[in-house]
């Protein structure tokens, strides 16, 4: 069994944290002119600047003596070679092979599943294309310009993230819209500004069983039959999912349905059918570029030594901070509009995997998994929550993501953008001493008095990391390439904490307790047991809303 307190690579950080925890990184800069580019890697267009860490050479040769020690290497090829390493759920991990662009065979039970994933791709593409040159029409014959995702969670964030993300690159007629909350609002919204004629819905449900989905589908789904009728439905919805039988069950045609499989997880799920929407806005060829950034991230994480692979240091630093310095939280603030979604899409993907407090041998853990994520697009979030990264009591390591080239050169903004993301890094990092603080008050002219009173808000502590992620332009190449690496840093911590990133239990546990209220709240079933705090707001909402 993996705990901390058997492994020697712990023993080893904890007594390194031991001398090194105060260690201040304006001073490992100062002793060593080459940091900034030693901690650096770069992979074709990404390059990835950890020299902002509280590390050194001895921590980091400790933390990948942890990754050895956790075969990381061997857990690596296992995820590449279809082993069944969900073990709760007895599945294999596929994301890789939906984007494997080698087409090398990779087998689940014996069968290799490349020639499934080909097929279903083919379709797509034939499906985006004709939607998008008007091929494949609504029923009364006009093109489908609004497309409508109706999906959640792992149907949801992932597309929603990368069309907006890839908005740049929307044909031009083309709309697209994403309904996935139950919340009456979340259908109404989009169904009050769209026309019935020139409207495609996709349903989008791995299990076609979520209720959110299923409801969102049949208001939708009543929404056109009430303006174009019954036989409207065949031209206007189409289903991505792994349920056939519940897909035919709900009314579409299996002929509108766009598989993908059970080794595909929610959350990994945007490149596999699930991407329809994501084709059709930006076309296929676009779609595949996206997968073979991904692609490119998957050879380099599958290849590179550890102590050159940009998801795998990434992971150990994480942990470093997670285990040893007890910082269970970090922001992702991406310096591109187009990526504002990608911090939403990060938190599932992240803390769905690794907020899991179970090891695989079965037994409680003994150490912190998963950290609390959270960020928004900068410089927006400069203006927020920054004020707590620079003079708050928690320390939040940070990424930033930031293109150097933007779709959209106006004038300066982009410099200005840039030079904000550089600026919030070095400052994160330098902090300013008292003495600092002093002689810029003294500069600005204020009395001695005024300086007295002044002097401690105007300090930062400093020594507080970030990563710098700069890529060229965020395109659906660099988009894939990202994605994909956060995947697998969240992988490797996984493999680090001895936990199955790849199941979610805790999720399917909140889709059960909604059906055992809500039939108290309809009036169909009374006296359910509950708490008295959830019994009176059942009660309390009941009366209201008679
Ligand atoms: C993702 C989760 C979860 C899932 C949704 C929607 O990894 O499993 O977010 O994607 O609950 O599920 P369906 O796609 O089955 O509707």
């Amino acid at each position: 069994m993996f705990g901390k307190t058997k492994s020697k690579a712990w023993k080893q950080l904890e007594n390194i944290y031991k001398h090194f925890q105060n260690t201040q990184m304006k001073d490992l800069f100062a002793a060593d002119a080459k940091r900034g580019s030693k901690y650096c890697l770069q992979l074709e267009n990404m390059l990835f600047d950890y020299s902002k860490n509280r590390i050194n050479d001895e921590v980091m040769q400790a933390l990948l003596a942890l990754a050895e020690e956790r075969q990381l290497k061997e857990k690596i090829v296992a995820m590449f070679s279809g082993k069944k390493i969900n073990v709760t759920e007895n599945r294999a991990v596929l994301h890789i092979a939906l984007r494997n662009r080698q087409n090398t065979p990779i087998y689940v039970d014996g069968r290799d599943v490349m020639p499934q994933i080909n097929e279903v791709l083919e379709r797509i593409k034939d499906f985006s294309e004709d939607v998008r040159n008007g091929r494949f029409t609504g029923y009364t014959g006009k093109k489908l310009t609004n497309i409508v995702n109706i999906g959640i969670g792992g149907s949801d964030l992932g597309p929603f993230m990368a069309t907006q993300a890839l908005r740049h690159y929307w044909a031009k007629d083309i709309k697209c819209y994403f309904i996935s909350n139950i919340d009456g609002t979340s259908c109404a919204e989009v169904l009050n500004n769209i026309d019935p004629e020139t409207t495609l819905f996709i349903v989008a449900s791995k299990t076609f069983t979520t209720i959110e989905t299923l409801t969102n589908a049949k208001t939708c789904r009543k929404w056109l039959i009430d303006a174009l009728g019954e036989h409207a439905v065949a031209k206007h919805f189409i289903a991505l999912s792994t349920n056939k039988e519940e897909v035919e069950k709900f009314g579409i045609n299996p002929d509108n349905m766009f598989a993908f499989w059970d080794f595909v997880g929610g959350r990994y799920s945007m490149w596999s059918a699930i991407g329809m929407i994501i084709a059709i806005a930006v076309g296929y060829k676009n779609f595949e570029r996206m997968l073979e950034g991904a692609n490119a991230m998957d050879r380099h994480f599958a290849e590179a030594d550890l102590a050159q692979n940009i998801p795998v240091i990434s992971a150990l630093i994480g942990i470093w901070y997670n285990n040893f310095y007890n910082i269970h939280r970090y922001a992702v603030v991406p310096y591109d509009q187009y990526l504002q979604y990608l911090p939403a899409y990060l938190q599932q993907l992240d803390m769905e995997s690794n907020g899991k407090a179970v090891t695989m041998d079965n037994k409680f853990v003994d150490y912190a998994t998963g950290p609390v994520l959270f960020g928004g697009a900068g410089t927006n979030v400069q203006h927020s929550f920054f004020q707590l990264l620079h003079q708050g009591t928690e320390v939040v390591p940070v990424d930033f993501i930031i293109p150097a080239i933007s779709h959209n050169e106006i004038g300066s903004h982009q410099p200005i953008l840039i030079a904000n993301v550089l600026a919030q890094g070095e400052a994160l990092m330098q902090g300013k001493t008292e003495q600092e603080a002093i002689t810029e008050l003294q500069k600005s002219g204020k009395s001695k008095a005024e300086i007295e009173r002044l002097k401690k808000y105007k300090t930062f502590s400093g020594n507080r990391p970030s990563n710098t992620i700069v890529l060229k332009k965020i395109d659906p190449y660099s988009l894939g390439m990202l994605v994909a690496m956060y995947e697998h840093k969240v992988y490797v911590q996984g493999v680090i904490w001895n936990i199955n990133s790849f199941d979610q239990f805790g999720v399917e546990l909140g889709k059960k307790l909604a059906n055992n209220i809500l039939p108290e709240l309809e009036g169909r079933a009374f006296g359910a047991e509950h708490d008295s705090s959830t019994a009176n707001l059942i009660n309390h909402i009941k009366k209201i809303r008679k």
